[in-house]
């Protein structure tokens, strides 16, 4: 592909995009984009902070995949509205995914929208959704190095959960090695260490989306 068309792909995106977020901040709904590669545990993490949020805040979660809906089952059993979004092949969600899966949802009965995109640490950086927020994860199991290998997700990032902390002294990842790296590459990156296994750190992760949540709803009065 030349440049022009990738441009042109990446512009009519972002026009999509605009339109998911204001139909998004209309509703008072903040959507997060969550991404991390494979395995890193989108899914673990969600399913903890449902737990969490369960009689507190209303959660939609959209599941996209490249195939399967294995992940929007074990989602499912929480109770939550869910849609599930298979790619087909493609490496990353778009804005016209999403637009389409909005459509399934009672948009006004939420108060957030999480979004697991597809496993990778690439593609999903370059497609804006519509989201509010930009989440990723890294598990203790891939290594503090990843950062400087995919700098785009986290430089773009408003806020990274380490997981698999109960993983930690096992192999030789450094969490100051990584802060120091994130630090530098992206200075308000929020950061969280949990382990979705233990449950550990995963309540103040829970209670600073929640906070994010009313944050969002109360710069829109109208609902
Ligand atoms: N040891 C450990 N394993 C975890 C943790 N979180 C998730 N896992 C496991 O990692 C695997 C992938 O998790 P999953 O949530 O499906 O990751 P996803 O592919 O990013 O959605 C599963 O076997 C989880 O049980 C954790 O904090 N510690
Ligand atoms: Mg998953």
């Amino acid at each position: 592909m030349d440049v022009e068309v990738l441009e042109g792909i990446f512009d009519a995106n972002e026009k999509i995009a605009r339109e998911n977020a204001t139909l998004l901040r209309e509703r008072g709904v903040l959507a997060v984009n969550l991404m991390a590669s494979p395995g890193a545990g989108k899914t673990s993490l969600i399913a903890g902070t449902l737990e969490r949020l369960k009689g507190r805040t209303r959660v939609g979660v959209i599941e996209g995949d490249i195939a399967s809906s294995v992940d929007a089952e074990k989602i499912r059993a929480y109770g939550v509205p869910v849609v599930q979004i298979n790619t087909g092949g493609a490496c990353h969600l778009d804005a016209v995914m999403i637009r389409q899966a909005l459509d399934h949802f009672d948009l006004s009965s939420l108060d957030i929208l999480i979004i697991e995109n597809v496993g990778n640490l690439v593609c999903p950086a370059e497609f804006k959704l519509g989201e509010a927020m930009r989440a990723m994860i890294l598990s203790v199991a891939e290594g503090h190095d990843k950062p400087l290998k995919y700098p785009l997700m986290f430089s773009e990032s408003d806020v990274l959960v380490v997981n698999k902390t109960d993983l930690l002294g096992l192999g030789d990842f450094d969490m100051e090695e990584l802060r120091r790296t994130v630090k530098r590459m992206n200075p308000d990156l929020v950061v969280f260490e949990v382990s979705c296994r233990s449950g550990e750190g995963l309540d103040a992760w829970a209670d600073w989306l929640a906070g994010k949540g009313e944050e969002f709803r109360g710069r829109n009065p109208e609902t």
